[in-house]
């Protein structure tokens, strides 16, 4: 079969981006070329080409791994987007123009950084991608590639941080304006995130180009939301039964997304309205409410769910007493929220609670289980801290915090890989920990992760002892069903 390289060949029964791929010139640079980001921005944006043009294809950049650039520099940038529901649908996007590794060839990523026609540089390189000290907030130096770019010239960056960095300065020594920096991770206020990392670094290098980038550039910041499971044998295979085509770079997705955008580009921006994203003046509170009814239920699933034998999101939905639990967590979470601008709570609970159990969506929860340490504060220890200011109930960020707990002790011995920036740390803690108690302790001790003010609320602790008690002495199953029949 020959692979997916050219439009021309395709089925017509097969969508495919109406518009001049070749007239239409590039503005974007996206740092992170996985699944999401093929889901979600590059969808939107083959949306504002069809819609209204404009020079605002993609360079895509890799800073690790080099096969997924390769197969989309092969297949000329396109790939298949399957959209999974009852039915399965799908369509060819054709927004990115191209894409470099840019351990092979950091020249070419800098160029694209320094090209006047690069108006956005946008980036999905999830949590642990930004190099943040725990502790401050600020530029966490001691990150390997962090440290790395800190230490070299910049010629050839190996952080995003560093790379937008190095951008921005080329751009003011050429005489050129910044690009807009755009965050597309689960970060709360990830744009102002992001900026004060950029400051933080350019100001280590230089005071005059911090400054330059704190008078001229925008950091706007994003709510993204699109369920995005990896690739798998089935989606190239059914990618390959809609287009004729061998396509090594189809993803599949569900059919909801949404895209809240803080709309402060002063370098200009796609018509990505066009493509259903929302342009307003303050994305925070849709942020949070994401971060904390999506993401952090998302995390007590994971681990409450992979622990007890659970393999996709959809078999937790299909767990009556986990099923409860996953609701309980949503209502304890959306308590936490000041109302949120044009939305209902409830019916967004509702609409979860549907995703979640969408049967054709295969989402792994050892996948969201990933790097707990990087996700568990803005999930579930922040809203934990918002519920007993409102003096609302908590017991489900407890049980969350347990379950995380003990799907670290359940990797001694090898039956899984943690999979967390912090995974020595953990295991360190969790094998020299015996009982439940000296669990808890040694990772609530670990520098950075739980707030102070959590660590020494004797309540909460109780509460996270007592579960997690139930969890190791009686297994994963007995606390669901312990905690479930409790309501
Ligand atoms: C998930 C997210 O892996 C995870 O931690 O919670 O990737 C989630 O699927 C997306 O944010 C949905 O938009």
């Amino acid at each position: 079969m020959t692979p997916l390289q050219s439009l021309s060949d395709l089925p017509t029964a097969v969508a495919t981006p109406r518009y001049d791929r070749d007239a239409a010139g590039v503005g974007i640079v996206h740092v992170g070329l996985g699944a999401f980001m093929r889901a979600h921005l590059a969808v939107y944006t083959d949306d504002a080409l069809v819609a209204e043009g404009g020079d605002w294809r993609i360079t895509a950049i890799g800073l690790r791994s080099r096969d997924a650039i390769d197969v989309l520099n092969k297949q000329n940038g396109l790939y298949t987007l399957l959209v999974r529901d009852a039915e399965t649908s799908g369509r060819v996007i054709g927004s990115i123009a191209d894409a470099i590794h840019a351990p092979s060839d950091p020249a070419a990523v800098l160029a694209a950084l320094a090209a006047p026609g690069t108006r956005i540089v946008s980036i999905t390189i999830t949590e642990k991608g930004y190099g943040i000290d725990p502790a401050t907030g600020g530029l966490d130096d001691t990150v390997p590639a962090i440290a790395a770019d800190l230490a070299s010239d910049l010629s050839a960056p190996q952080s995003a941080v560093g790379l937008i960095v190095a951008g921005l300065e080329r751009r003011r020594a050429h005489g050129v304006g910044p690009f807009t920096a755009l965050s597309c991770d689960n970060l709360p206020e990830n744009g102002r995130i992001l900026k004060r990392l950029v400051l933080d670094f350019a100001r280590r290098r230089d005071g005059d180009l911090a400054d330059w980038i704190e008078a001229n550039a925008c950091f706007p910041s994003t709510m993204v939301d699109r369920i995005t499971p990896p690739q798998t044998e089935k989606t190239r295979t059914d990618a390959r039964a809609l287009t004729g085509a061998d396509d090594l770079a189809a993803i599949e997705t569900e059919p909801f997304s949404q895209w809240v955008i803080e709309d402060d580009f002063r370098a200009g921006r796609p018509a990505w309205e066009k493509g259903g994203a929302v342009m307003v003046k303050d994305v925070h509170a849709y942020e949070r409410m994401k971060l904390v009814m999506l993401n952090g239920t998302h995390s007590m699933l994971a681990y409450a769910g992979h622990v007890a034998g659970h393999r996709f999101v959809r078999d937790t939905m299909a767990d009556p007493d986990l099923k409860r639990l996953i609701d309980r967590h949503m209502q304890t979470a959306a308590a936490t929220l000041d109302a949120v601008p044009g939305i209902d709570l409830d019916q967004y609970r509702q609409a979860l609670l549907v995703r979640f159990a969408n049967p054709a969506i295969d989402h792994p929860t050892y996948q969201i289980a990933m790097d707990g340490t990087q996700k568990l504060p803005t999930r579930i220890f922040d809203a934990t801290l918002a519920a007993m200011t409102r003096g609302a109930d908590f017991g489900s960020f407890a049980f969350a915090t347990a379950a995380w707990m003990a799907y670290v002790k359940g990797a001694i011995g090898g039956a899984y890989a943690i999979r967390d920036p912090r995974e020595a740390e953990l295991l360190s803690a969790a094998s020299s920990a015996q009982l439940a108690d000296g669990l808890l302790d040694a990772l609530l001790a670990l520098p950075g992760l739980v707030p102070t003010e959590l660590r020494a609320h004797e309540t909460f602790r109780q509460t996270v002892l007592s579960r997690l008690r139930v969890m190791l002495g009686n297994g994963m199953g007995a606390a669901i069903a312990k905690e479930a029949a409790a309501l």
